[in-house]
């Protein structure tokens, strides 16, 4: 086990479903952290950056246009294992072939519009921390960490 920071977006689709409450509530009951959150239009150089590892793949001009048609929550997490638990609680990329109780499988049903995004390794989550969050997220200490950590 080990504690790690990791990125999480909440795509427009899901910003624009009102479901930033509902999706947020599930990073918070896991017992993650959240360092640093923000609602905001995407700048598309960012977006291209963020995606840039698609660049090639046919869905990438409109996964570009999707990205920067709405605003989107940027989030800094922060937890045990944070980079695979955040992966587990968003679910399959493609949300009907999750399961319930996954987030994308809860509120989704098209791979173009999956509702949220999450760094998928160590190496990914500094990229896009750097990319999103340059100046860091918040530092301070969390009350009923206790409860939380043996
Ligand atoms: P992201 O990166 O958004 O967290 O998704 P995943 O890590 O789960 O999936 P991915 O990198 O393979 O895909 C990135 C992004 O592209 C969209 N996409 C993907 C799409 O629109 N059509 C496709 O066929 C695929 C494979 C969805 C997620």
């Amino acid at each position: 086990m080990a504690l790690e920071t990791t990125f999480v977006m909440i795509k427009p689709d899901a910003v624009q479903r009102g479901l930033v409450g509902a999706i947020v509530q599930r990073f918070e009951q896991k017992g993650l952290k959240i360092k640093a959150m923000r609602l905001e239009m995407p700048n598309p150089a960012t977006i291209e950056k963020h995606y840039e590892v698609h660049k090639a793949r046919p869905f990438y001009p409109g996964l570009v246009k999707y990205m920067t048609s709405g605003p989107v929550v940027p989030m800094m997490v922060e937890g045990e294992s944070a980079i695979a638990v955040s992966r587990a609680l968003m679910g399959a990329t493609n949300p009907v072939a999750g399961k319930p109780g996954e987030i994308r499988f809860d509120f989704g049903q098209h791979i173009g519009r999956n509702i949220i995004h999450g760094s998928d390794s160590a190496e990914t989550a500094a990229f896009e921390l750097g990319l999103w969050f340059p100046k860091g997220g918040a530092q301070y200490k969390r009350a009923g960490d206790e409860f939380l950590f043996e």
